[in-house]
């Protein structure tokens, strides 16, 4: 069967590329026959965001040349948290048993806090202790992947979860991310001021969220990608961008 990458992203005051500011973005695989849906999916998803009323969106699709490679998602579970501190200390844990160094994980933080609206992913590596990826406030966007709706819907059963669109999108990108060898840890959270849980993601770890990572009302999103032994940073964010993938 044929599928179709269909992206969205939508700011306010014109678009990224002259200094408008993220609203919403948003990714879907869609058969030829599910495209109107897929796109009036993520219509919505922009047109009713916290973060504001976008003026400019784009929404575009484009078949997939190249087989989907299919995985399962990583095995969930959840941290709960009382305050932001007791949420990054648990982060940071979490973190170094990935293997990622304490001082690699303080350096990756400096990194983040150099950009007010940074929109993709940073690569920091753990060996060089420097960001790597030459997109600056862009960041990486990953991308071509997707879970099945009625495969999403039993996993959220079993884990006795509700059936969110942004907790089915966050899962399918770290089981992508952390699906790569070259990956040691994932770290993030939202960007949406009123959404406060993010997560650190790793293959053995697992999809570890952590309930508090952040204080309501703060629009600063994070999402790091710990990477070591890199041999080619072209085909990481190669495979990042392009390698389509169904979580299944
Ligand atoms: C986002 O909204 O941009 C990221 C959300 C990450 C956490 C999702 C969850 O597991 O609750």
């Amino acid at each position: 069967e044929v599928f179709y990458s269909v992206r969205m992203r939508a700011s306010k005051n014109g678009p990224h590329e002259k200094g408008g500011k993220h609203i919403s973005g948003g990714e879907q695989l869609s058969t030829y026959a599910n495209l109107k849906h897929s796109v009036n999916t993520l219509l919505e998803k922009a047109i009713s965001h916290s973060r504001g009323n976008p003026d400019f969106m784009q929404i575009q699709f484009e078949m997939i040349d190249k087989p989907i490679k299919k995985i399962q998602p990583l095995p969930m579970g959840t941290h709960e948290v009382g305050s932001v501190e007791e949420g990054q200390s648990v982060a940071r844990s979490l973190l170094q048993k990935a293997g990622v160094p304490a001082e690699m994980i303080e350096k990756a933080y400096e990194q983040v806090t150099e950009y007010s609206d940074l929109r993709g992913a940073i690569l920091f590596d753990i060996r060089s202790g420097s960001r790597i990826d030459d997109r600056q406030q862009k960041g990486v966007r990953v991308s071509r992947m997707d879970w099945l709706t009625t495969n999403f819907e039993k996993w959220a059963d079993h884990y006795q979860m509700p059936r969110s669109p942004r907790v089915k999108e966050a899962l399918v990108l770290a089981t992508k991310v952390s699906t790569h060898p070259a990956t040691v840890a994932e770290l993030c959270w939202s960007d949406d001021p009123e959404y406060i849980t993010g997560y650190v993601a790793s293959k053995q770890l697992g999809y570890q969220r952590i309930t508090k990572l952040k204080e309501y009302g703060d629009e600063r999103g994070c999402r790091i990608f710990f990477v070591d032994g890199l041999s080619d940073r072209h085909s990481y964010i190669d495979y990042l961008e392009k390698q389509p993938l169904f979580v299944q």
